[in-house]
């Protein structure tokens, strides 16, 4: 089951340094749930839990999935938004030794099926409703796509499918049933990707546990700390860096937040005394904006985390005058790698820089188009290794073989500085992934979606600058007879199934591309002629 691919003298050293300590999630919880059993861990409204029930309700229901046949090694995709059941059932499927594959809110059929289908799946939990949208309507179209899909378990009204309360035993599971050990695989994350479709991200219950041990210490947690989780917990930023499993590893409480805007959660910190909470840089823009002028009082409130995407430092610089609160800037990636400003570090490099790797065993390379290492400060493509990076996605030969060296390195795509205190710079991207304030979008998924109407020819999709988002998405469309209207590509690309945050914010109808000196699209000249025409634009 071990598929994590370190090699053996690396995973040596690693767990003789105390990275890898031999602990499974299940052990976590249960080592918490005894130690403090009436903390509160969870809020969601006005439900508590404690860590006791936590862990008692992730051990019935793990119980219940051991009935229905799900257990070591089966994939289980979960798209969940920011319920307390988003937490009982991960650590259920920890207990049982199956991996979640972690999907976004915002995904639609296109993307669950592919994950369905990409995982060969047994089984997805979705909530009923969320946001206005029926998730039910995925599952049945991924049931019918995947057929190892078996059952679709439901948080709320389950129509046709399975209630997650009815799965859930009255029993917890047996103590002498055998999990999973530490090296295996906790969970699948995904890749904001470069190519056609997500990849899956293997994380073993080892260096998971590493990273959030790790992040909780350089964000100073312990059970007093209150982690906001208001951006979607599935992902890996909110969810380990520290988020909240890391919150959950020191102790604290996770109070969950249904939507990130400061209506729903400055409210959220005022009542619950929130200590710490991670932003993307468009929704720390808002944050700083409402702040000056809230009522609600964020005193509570000691370090706000930007991450995701670049942080501007005039930004930055406004942090901690409207909020009273230090600012962590992070840099990371569900991969692996995550580089954290620290709490004391000097304020200039808290503006200006991405943050310092995490552990001292993260191995960092800065490399020229051929791959040589550029002179000391110099910018290049970032490649990295280490006790929680991994060695190779899921299931995808081909595609390992580009995105890590020989010996192991992974490559980032991102462009990067190292400054002499060990600090990085991102300077930028090496790659066609767009960035839309956090959010990672693969060109080459929405061109294809594209390609796939009548009425297109061609299609290119780039990242253009935005103050707001960082970048926007754009589409350069070569039509097919009738030249088909941004609106009619729009809808076209809903009823995909494609999530919202993909469709591009622009369009342009073209009848040729540029290209390279060697016959290649030129997405550079793209990507400068839509800069150039917003430009213009904006000036009149
Ligand atoms: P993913 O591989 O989908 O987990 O996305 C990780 C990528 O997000 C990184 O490789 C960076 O390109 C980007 N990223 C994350 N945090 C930052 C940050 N603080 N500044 C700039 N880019 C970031
Ligand atoms: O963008 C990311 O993927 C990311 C950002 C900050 C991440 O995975 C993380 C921290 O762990």
């Amino acid at each position: 089951m071990d598929s994590s691919g370190w090699p053996g003298q690396l995973a040596a050293r690693y767990r003789d340094r105390g990275y890898w300590r031999g602990q499974t999630f299940g052990e976590m919880l249960a080592a918490r749930a005894k130690a403090q059993p009436y903390r509160p861990a969870v809020v969601d409204y006005d439900r508590r839990w404690t860590y006791g029930e936590l862990n008692g309700r992730a051990r019935r229901l793990a119980n219940g999935l051991r009935e229905l046949g799900i257990g070591r090694g089966d994939r289980v995709v979960v798209q969940l938004p920011n319920i307390a059941e988003f937490l009982e059932v991960v650590f259920a499927l920890f207990l049982r030794g199956a991996w979640p594959v972690l999907a976004l809110p915002a995904h639609r059929e296109a993307e669950i099926t592919g994950l369905c289908r990409d995982a060969e799946a047994v089984a997805c939990v979705i909530a009923d409703r969320h946001a206005g949208f029926d998730h039910r309507n995925l599952a049945r179209a991924a049931q019918r796509a995947v057929p190892s899909l078996k059952h679709v378990l439901v948080v709320g009204e389950p129509g046709e499918f399975t209630a997650l309360h009815e799965v859930r035993s009255s029993v917890p599971l047996p103590v002498t049933e055998p999990g999973p050990v530490s090296s295996d695989i906790a969970l699948l994350q995904l890749s904001g990707g470069t190519t056609g479709r997500p990849k899956l991200i293997p994380r073993t219950h080892d260096d998971y546990l590493y990273t959030l041990r790790r992040s909780a210490e350089i964000c100073r947690l312990g059970p007093y700390s209150v982690y906001l989780a208001v951006l979607p917990v599935a992902h890996n930023y909110p969810l380990s860096s520290p988020g909240a499993l890391g919150t959950l590893y020191a102790g604290g409480t996770v109070v969950l937040s249904p939507a990130p805007s400061p209506e729903i959660a400055f409210p959220l910190i005022a009542g619950e005394r929130v200590t710490i909470t991670g932003l993307v840089p468009p929704l720390a823009m808002i944050w700083l904006d409402a702040a000056k002028d809230t009522e609600h009082d964020l005193s509570s409130l000691r370090v706000l985390q930007v991450g995701g995407a670049k942080f501007a430092e005039h930004a930055a610089a406004r942090v901690r005058p409207v909020f009273g609160c230090a600012l962590q800037q992070v840099f990371g990636m569900a991969e692996g790698l995550v580089n954290y400003t620290r709490l004391d570090d000097p304020e200039h490099l808290v503006l200006s820089t991405q943050g310092r790797p995490m552990c001292p065993d993260d191995e960092i390379l800065i490399v020229d188009e051929q791959g040589a290492p550029v002179p000391p400060g110099q910018t290049g493509e970032l490649l990295t290794r280490g006790p929680y990076t991994i060695r190779g996605y899921h299931r995808a030969t081909a595609h390992n073989e580009i995105a890590f060296t020989p010996d192991g390195f992974y490559r980032t795509g991102d462009l990067v500085r190292l400054l002499p205190s060990g600090h990085l710079v991102v300077e930028g991207r090496a790659t066609d992934r767009i960035n839309r304030g956090g959010e990672k979008i693969s060109a080459e998924e929405v061109e294809n979606h594209l390609l796939a109407h009548a009425s297109v020819r061609d299609a290119v999709v780039v990242g253009v600058p935005d103050e707001t988002f960082g970048e926007r998405v754009c589409a350069f469309v070569i039509p097919r007879g009738d030249a088909p209207t941004p609106f009619s590509l729009r809808g076209f690309l809903r009823e995909r199934g494609i999530a919202a945050f993909k469709i591009p914010d622009r369009w342009e109808i073209v009848s040729a591309f540029p290209w390279t000196g060697v016959g290649k699209v030129s997405r550079r000249d793209l990507r400068r002629a839509a800069t150039a025409q917003l430009r213009q634009q904006k000036e009149h």
